[in-house]
């Protein structure tokens, strides 16, 4: 897609719209305030946080109520007579889309589900019709399939996504992928990992560390061999996407891949606390 591609820009305009963080319970959130100002910076306003798999957390409340305001100013500006509201809900694959339509739906209009939501990217297959989730006034929201760029902006993005169930694990090879998220989870010194696992030290080696799981998880494989003897060795893909789905399942820790995106805005205030 075009360099100068925004999200924003391109897709939102100059219309209403709510930026939503979803699957807060499984972000590390220490960075929260650096992680704002960033994406205020970057024009991305109103921003929520959320956590749709805890019913204690009321967050999503929020949004549409913003939404309605920034639609009522809007047309109270063109002094338009429009009714009803139409919204459509747009992000990457599995982020949780089709779960905040119903969230949304259950509160709001106090109705049950009306869309499938799943464990798996590629849940919503096709922009859905719409579906109602407020009275008064009256605003429908389409589901949309999760949407990735033709092609990402370096290969780290593509690895990110992977490692978040958000394209199909397949389409990169699991101990290269484990070896991405080893580093990570070292870099960003969230060690959950080594007990999760039983090891005694953390590691960086991402042969070692998949030979233990494969080990103790009794990951095997067989093959055969030229003699037509059957061979038993341990089963290192098997092992790798067993780890990179305890990841995505929050198994590891709470964590934050885009760790190096924020790194400047440290740098920054490292820089700035120099002078005071
Ligand atoms: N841990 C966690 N899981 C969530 C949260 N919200 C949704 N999920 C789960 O994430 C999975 C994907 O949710 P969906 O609503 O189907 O995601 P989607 O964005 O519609 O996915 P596609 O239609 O495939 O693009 C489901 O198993 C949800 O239960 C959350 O806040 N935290
Ligand atoms: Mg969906």
């Amino acid at each position: 897609m075009h360099e100068n591609f925004s999200f924003r820009k391109v897709v939102v305009g100059n219309k209403p719209y709510a930026y939503v963080l979803n699957k807060s319970d499984l972000t590390d959130l220490t960075q929260k305030d650096r992680i704002l100002s960033k994406l205020e910076k970057e024009g991305y306003a109103p921003t929520y946080f959320t956590n749709l798999r805890d019913s204690s957390d009321k967050t999503y409340r929020q949004i549409l109520p913003n939404i309605i305001s920034q639609i009522e100013s809007q047309y109270r500006f063109n002094r338009e007579l429009v009714t009803n509201f139409h919204l459509l809900v747009v992000g990457v694959p599995n982020v949780g889309k089709s779960t905040l339509i119903n969230r949304l739906r259950n509160f709001h209009l106090k109705k049950g589900n009306a869309v499938k939501a799943g464990g798996e990217p590629g849940i919503t297959r096709a922009v859905q019709s719409k579906v109602k989730i407020n009275n008064n006034p009256l605003v429908y929201i389409y589901d949309t399939p999760g949407v990735l760029e033709p092609r990402f902006e370096n290969i780290e993005t593509g690895f990110k996504l992977a490692c978040l169930n958000c394209v199909k694990n397949h389409q990169v090879n699991s101990d290269i992928l484990a070896d991405y998220l080893l580093y990570k989870l070292n870099k960003t010194k969230n060690f959950k990992y080594v007990e999760f696992y039983n090891l005694e030290v953390p590691s960086d080696n991402i042969l070692e560390v998949l030979l233990h799981i494969a080990k103790s998880k009794s990951k095997i494989k067989q093959l055969k061999g030229f003699d037509n003897s059957n061979k038993k060795i341990y089963d290192i893909d098997a092992a790798g996407h067993m780890m990179i789905k305890h990841y995505f399942d929050g198994h590891l820790g709470k964590s934050m891949l885009d760790d190096d995106l924020i790194t400047d805005l440290i740098q920054d205030d490292l820089n700035l606390e120099k002078f005071v």
